[in-house]
């Protein structure tokens, strides 16, 4: 039979790409087609300066990476798009309305105010599931209320919904993102009740999409531009880029737990239903949902978000510093410090993050890393103690017998982060696909048009036959079971 491909937009924190897959029963290819910029822009509001997503350039990008994928493929039938979670367009008939704010944008704490003051934090846990994250979509939304930027909206879309009806002229707001707003409750309903109270607008967001949803071809005017001559259909992906990710671990979910490793670590494990609970609430654990139904429970880390800004800083000091020269060095280094809390909310704001490291020990009377080698190596151990904290947790809070961790995306290739990882948990680390983002958006189109057919097993065993992750004994023994969670959580 004729070949097929489709393709996968993915803006991601570091780069905007656009892939090109191959894939039939048993055959699974893989390419990137285009690369492009996604930093936020720092904009003047008249108050101070917000971070907002370059949105029409971004666009602008991904439609010439769609092109390009059309010219390397010779029948291009599906098209997938995934990003970050929370963020969001306002629109009005139709039009976006100004430039979306980006989630690290400082805005968010007036909103963290108002929505706690009409409803306990502990309360929100129990109706939407979702650990505290002070940048989730129902804070932001908050804090544009009050600052009076929804009055103009009639309704909103997360940004790959927005790239898909960009594409398509189809709105919706498919689930594994929805379920990261902070508006759905916990059975995977808009929560009217929870809007109201909060005097958030009533059916702002379109309805729930499911993931797997074919929202049509794209628009001739699209189309005829990028010169595809048979429309592509755009299929509503595992849209959040964790949840794409985590459909392509090639995992056993009954006995694994997962570290999904890009500019964030997401730690945890793959649950059929959610589990709602006190103790989930006080460690910080979230309901997210993942392909095919089923719960992304974890717990954020910072991630690699911690290394990328600390190069970028060694940058503006005009150190050439290059991450992986860094990381050989503080691979020799002997560590006589202690670690640091990697979730301090400190470290979420683009800055000077040594400096802000630093200032975290000396509060404390710390001894703080010295030289650049040895901050990096801080932060590497900082962050294997988060992620091996956050497997215990998770397995202790789903009652798992967890006897793997997985790490995917860029994490993967980390070598000392993945030895460290399984030292500290003293379980083995299997490492890769370094593109489970990528596979996991292809993977479901893929299934949408038939190339491919079975569940999230099934995909998963693809996945693990084309891209055998990479092993990491543990170096020191002990069992993941026989360790209470430490309590690094609320009070
Ligand atoms: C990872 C991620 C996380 C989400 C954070 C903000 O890229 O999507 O899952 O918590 O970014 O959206």
């Amino acid at each position: 039979s004729r070949s097929a491909q489709v393709a996968a937009i993915d803006l991601g924190a570091t780069s905007g790409r656009v892939m090109l897959a191959d894939i039939s029963q048993g055959r699974l290819e893989l390419e990137q087609v285009a690369r492009f910029d996604n930093g936020p822009v720092h904009i003047w509001n008249g108050n101070r300066t917000a971070l907002h997503w370059d949105l029409p350039g971004l666009f602008r990008d991904a439609c010439a990476g769609l092109a390009e994928a059309g010219r390397q493929s010779d029948n291009l039938v599906g098209i997938g798009v995934d990003s970050w979670a929370v963020d969001y367009a306002l629109l009005r008939e139709g039009r976006m309305l100004g430039l979306p704010h980006h989630y690290r944008d400082a805005r968010t704490t007036g909103g963290v105010e108002a929505v706690h003051a009409e409803l306990a934090p502990v309360d929100l846990y129990l109706r939407n599931g979702l650990q505290f994250l002070p940048f989730t979509t129902v804070y932001q939304l908050a804090a544009e209320k009050r600052d009076g930027l929804l009055d103009d909206a009639d309704s909103a879309l997360l940004i790959p919904d927005l790239i898909t009806y960009w594409l398509t002229g189809r709105r919706g707001t498919e689930r594994t993102n929805a379920s990261t707003t902070g508006l759905l409750g916990i059975n995977g309903e808009w929560d009217l009740a929870m809007m109201e109270r909060l005097s958030l607008p009533v059916g702002l967001f379109p309805d729930i999409v499911e993931t797997g949803t074919d929202q049509g071809p794209l628009l001739t005017d699209v189309a005829d531009r990028l010169g595809l001559v048979e429309r592509p259909h755009v299929t509503a992906v595992a849209s959040h880029d964790t949840a794409s990710a985590v459909a392509a671990i090639p995992m056993d979910p009954s006995s694994a737990a997962y570290i999904s490793c890009g500019t964030w670590g997401l730690v945890g494990v793959e649950l059929e239903a959610p589990e709602v609970s006190r103790a989930g609430w006080k460690a910080d654990f979230t309901n997210e949902v993942g392909a095919d139904g089923r719960i992304r429970y974890l717990h954020n880390v910072m991630g690699l978000w911690l290394l990328s800004e600390t190069v970028r800083q060694y940058q503006r000091d005009g150190y050439r510093a290059d991450l992986a020269e860094l990381l050989a060095q503080a691979a020799e280094v002997t560590p006589g410090f202690e670690v640091f809390d990697t979730d301090d909310a400190r470290f979420l704001p683009p800055g000077d993050m040594p400096g802000r490291i630093r200032d975290w020990y000396d509060e404390r009377g710390m001894r703080p890393p010295m030289t650049r080698p040895e901050m990096v190596r801080a932060i590497v151990e900082s962050l294997a103690a988060a992620f091996a904290h956050s497997v215990r947790t998770a397995a202790e809070l789903s009652r798992k017998d967890v006897r793997t961790v997985h790490i995917v995306g860029g994490g993967s290739q980390n070598r000392l982060l993945c030895q460290l990882t399984a030292d500290r948990l003293g379980l083995p680390v299997q490492a890769g696909p370094v593109e489970a983002t990528a596979l996991g958006n292809v993977l479901i189109t893929a299934r949408a048009h038939d190339l491919i057919d079975g569940d999230l097993e099934a995909m998963r065993t693809i996945v693990a036959d084309r891209f055998p992750p990479q092993h990491y004994a543990p170096r020191r023994s002990h069992s993941v079971r026989h360790h209470a969670a430490v309590g690094a959580g609320k009070a």
